[in-house]
């Protein structure tokens, strides 16, 4: 591993472009519905309990969240989108956020956009697949919560979504699992590849 996953910390949390920090260093933002699963994955790939916060309430990651991860990388943890019990006021709030920084930012490399596995794609899950291939930044689709499927059903499930996102095969899927582990070699292999890392 050509990173040292102990050597990770919160850098800063950001609600827009003045405030993300100043270098050149290669990130990978992690984006996907709310209580989707989001810093679970952060935390999951790093084998730490709780660096970035995750809660079972959705809603819980409210700024852009930077990682620095062995002074090689960030990633930086997205508040999820889809949450019913927020005002239009807070939605355009995060669209503009979240726009600003996926469409502005030269540090990104590409974006873990994560659906959870049990079920289709959302109207949500969709739209921003289909806001990342226009942009064209790199997608790698993590499929959460895989332990609370039977293991025979995940090629039919891998199927559904990528039919449900019209997947292109240029990018990367992964089946995860924070709480059994499973996919995060993938992850980190996707990851590093998209960073530039070898
Ligand atoms: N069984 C199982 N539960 C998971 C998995 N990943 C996340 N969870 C649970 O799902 C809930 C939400 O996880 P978070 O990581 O906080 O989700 P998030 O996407 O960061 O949510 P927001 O910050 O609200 O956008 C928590 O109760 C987690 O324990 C997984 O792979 N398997
Ligand atoms: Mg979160």
């Amino acid at each position: 591993m050509p990173v040292n996953i102990h050597n990770a910390e919160i850098v800063l949390s950001a609600v827009s472009q003045a405030q993300y920090p100043a270098d050149s260093l290669p990130e990978i933002a992690m984006a996907g519905r709310s209580n989707v699963g989001k810093s679970s994955f952060i935390n999951g790939i790093l084998n730490r309990k709780n660096l970035a916060r995750t809660s079972s309430k959705p809603g819980k990651t409210q700024q852009l969240n930077f990682y620095n991860i062995d002074d090689q990388l960030r990633f930086v943890d997205v508040p999820g989108y889809g949450y019913a019990k927020v005002s239009k006021t807070e939605r355009a709030k995060w669209g503009k956020m979240i726009e600003e920084y996926l469409t502005t930012r030269e540090n990104l490399r590409a974006v873990v956009s994560l659906v959870d596995m049990r079920h289709e794609p959302t109207a949500d899950d969709i739209q921003m697949y289909e806001f990342l291939k226009y942009y064209e930044i790199p997608v790698i689709v993590v499929a959460t919560k895989a332990d609370k499927i039977p293991r025979g059903k995940w090629n039919k499930q891998e199927s559904i979504i990528k039919k449900k996102l019209q997947f292109d095969s240029t990018d990367t899927f992964i089946a995860f699992s924070s709480v059994t582990k499973e996919g995060v070699d993938a992850s980190w292999d996707a990851i590093l590849s998209a960073a530039g890392i070898s």
